[in-house]
């Protein structure tokens, strides 16, 4: 017998995020909008570059795990501060279902811009 778990809404806590190049520990978070969990729920955050290369910023993807108690998750992100004058790069950054616990309905914010803000200088 399957057990029927109720639908949860998650969403990124933004649509777009700006991270200076050498911030320390710039995080994205998700949070759960709509109801309650019954059990932990894992979701993957996965990285894609957009004008930003793989060598500007970790690109692994990321486990955000949610439970009763913590209905926000953050994944910390990995920004290299190279020395570089460059424009401002970015990312895309995506939440992604695994197909275990509650049924899981990302709100319109499953997928988030990220800018980083170069610190060496204009172009
Ligand atoms: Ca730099
Ligand atoms: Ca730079």
């Amino acid at each position: 017998m399957f057990l029927i778990f109720s639908v949860v809404a998650i969403g990124l806590t933004n649509s777009s995020y700006s991270f200076g190049e050498s911030e320390k520990q710039p995080q994205i978070c998700a949070s759960i909008v709509q109801n309650q969990l019954e059990r932990d729920l894992v979701l993957a955050l996965t990285f894609t570059s957009s004008t930003a290369s793989p060598e500007d910023f970790n690109t692994q993807t990321q486990t955000l795990t949610f439970s009763e108690q913590n209905l926000m998750a953050c994944a910390n992100v990995t920004i290299e501060d190279d020395d570089f004058f460059e424009n401002d790069e970015s990312f895309t950054v995506r939440l992604n279902g695994n197909g275990n616990g509650p049924i899981v309905q990302f709100n319109d914010i499953s997928e988030a811009t990220v800018f980083i803000i170069d610190n060496d200088g204009n172009i």
